[in-house]
């Protein structure tokens, strides 16, 4: 029998045990996302059968005979038992990442004995969009380690493979969710319909924005002006500081703090202010807003070193926003170091809280792009802001964009400063416009320097490690750029 046949056949009859074992049910299941869906998948109860276990790593193992790899890391937790029959049948050594990272003693996110430009191959049981794979990846590349590739059992094939990709990182997967429902309807353990069914959902459920080649904008060139650099040219002292900030923190990374209450933001604030270079607010969202909030915003932002800056849009012709900047009950001018304004009105606005804001050191960002599917800042309207900067940066600190790099000229003006919002670990988007993308994308492929993230790291089980992971993706990216 040909190779080919034997593997086909190891694989059917793979499947098959899996069905067996109900690792894999067919049925209405809740996910923990809230929708629910025809299929489940449990491979966590494969530690019970040791003879599967074995044989699930060996195919792992051989399905990579043409990659080549220095040590093993096995996605916490289901994947952990796999990397480690992987790593002692095939004396590959292993490392593991802790998924909490304690804060005392070494404090180690990853454990094992390794070496700076390694390579590591990923073992993972199931991939959905790769957020978690992304997970493991983050901290892997911050130890300098170089990770390629990832081997999974099986492949939902509902983004994981596009977003792994747009990552750099080559999925190989043994099973894809759609073989092994043909396997069992030929093999008669399913009905055509319930898979019809199972298909359809997979189709509907795609966690992924396929980025076309033409979508994601070229670098103009590969060498980035590090921060420190930066620091250097930036006119503004504000826009200078947070350069400085960056590269003292090894942070690019701006938390979205748009939690309920102001007391949430302020608890928020101190758990992850060590990642972060800027928390974002919108204050206006807040119910128990009290003129204290600044205050008390301003004693956490020196804590832990991290500039504020109020996305308040300011859009209005310039004496009206030098009252809005300055008055009403949100007093943004006493707390905020940095606004930011639409440019719809035209340059006055720039005048206007440039009367306000240089006197006590505050910067002011454009919005020269927006992240939400079909806004109008695209074109002429963005060079028009690109004009304004230009024009006025003694006061203006860079811009709010999504795509510099495909700016004319790229990205400009190094002294000004590039921040993106619409970033989180897997592409996508939510229901109501907002469009993602990755931090490696944002910094490597789009040229900003600055990944905006709310939800991501708000809505995550724990936001300090969450954020801790993102400031990580963003700076390793960033690092690339510099080599
Ligand atoms: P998210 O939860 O990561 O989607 O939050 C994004 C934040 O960035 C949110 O506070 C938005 O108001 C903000 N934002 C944005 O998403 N897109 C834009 O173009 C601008 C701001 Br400008």
């Amino acid at each position: 029998m040909s190779t080919t046949a034997d593997s086909t056949m190891a694989m059917e009859s793979l499947i098959l045990e899996l069905h067996s074992i109900e690792a894999v049910k067919f049925g209405s299941f809740k996910l923990k996302s809230g929708i629910t869906s025809p299929i489940y998948i449990d491979l966590r109860l494969i530690v019970s059968y040791p003879s599967l276990l074995l044989r699930i790593s060996s195919l792992l193992h051989s399905s990579l005979s043409s990659t080549s790899y220095d040590l093993v890391c096995g996605v916490p937790y289901t994947a952990l038992p796999i990397a480690t029959v992987l790593s002692v049948t095939h004396s590959v050594p292993m490392l593991m990442r802790r998924k909490e990272v304690k804060n005392y003693g070494t404090a180690r996110a990853i454990e094992g004995v390794y070496k700076k430009g390694q390579s590591c191959l990923i073992v993972e049981d199931l991939v959905t969009s790769g957020t978690s794979v992304l997970e493991t990846v983050a901290p892997l590349r911050g130890e300098g380690l170089e990770v390629t590739d990832v081997v999974v059992l099986i492949d939902r094939e509902q983004g994981g493979r596009e977003n792994l990709k747009e990552n750099g990182i080559k999925l190989h997967a043994m099973i894809k969710l759609t073989d092994m429902v043909d396997v069992l309807v030929t093999k008669k353990r399913l009905s055509e319909e319930i898979a019809e069914s199972v298909k359809n959902f997979l189709e509907e459920n795609r966690i992924v924005k396929v980025v076309t080649p033409s979508a994601v904008p070229q670098k103009k060139s590969n060498i980035r002006v590090s921060y420190g650099q930066r620091a250097e040219l930036a006119k503004n002292p504000m826009g200078k500081r947070l350069f400085e900030l960056m590269d003292a923190k090894q942070s690019n990374l701006c938390l979205a703090a748009d939690v309920s209450t102001a007391a949430e933001l302020l608890h928020i604030a101190d758990k992850v202010g060590p990642e972060i270079c800027m928390l974002k607010t919108h204050v206006d969202i807040f119910p128990d807003f009290t003129p204290e909030f600044g205050f008390k915003l301003r004693l956490l932002a020196e804590k832990h070193n991290f500039l504020i800056f109020e996305d308040r849009k300011f859009a209005d012709i310039g004496n009206t926003v030098t009252m809005q900047y300055e008055g009403g009950i949100y007093r943004i001018l006493e707390w905020a170091d940095i606004v930011n304004a639409h440019i719809i009105s035209g340059p006055g606005i720039v005048d206007g809280l440039k009367l306000k804001g240089l006197p006590r050191g505050k910067g002011l960002l454009l919005l020269a792009e927006m992240s939400s599917s079909g806004n109008l800042a695209k074109g002429d309207y963005t060079s028009a802001a690109v004009k304004i900067a230009e024009e006025h940066s003694d006061f203006v600190i860079g811009f709010i964009s999504v795509n510099p790099a495909s700016w004319q000229g790229g990205p400009g003006n190094p002294g000004l400063v590039h921040a993106t919002p619409g970033v989180q670990m897997a592409v996508g988007g939510d229901s109501l416009g907002q469009q993602y993308n990755t931090p490696h994308s944002v910094i490597q492929d789009r040229g900003s320097d600055m990944i905006i993230v709310g939800r991501g790291i708000i809505k995550a089980g724990n936001p300090a490690d969450a954020a801790r992971e993102y400031r990580i993706q963003g700076w390793e990216a960033y690092k690339v750029g510099l080599q």
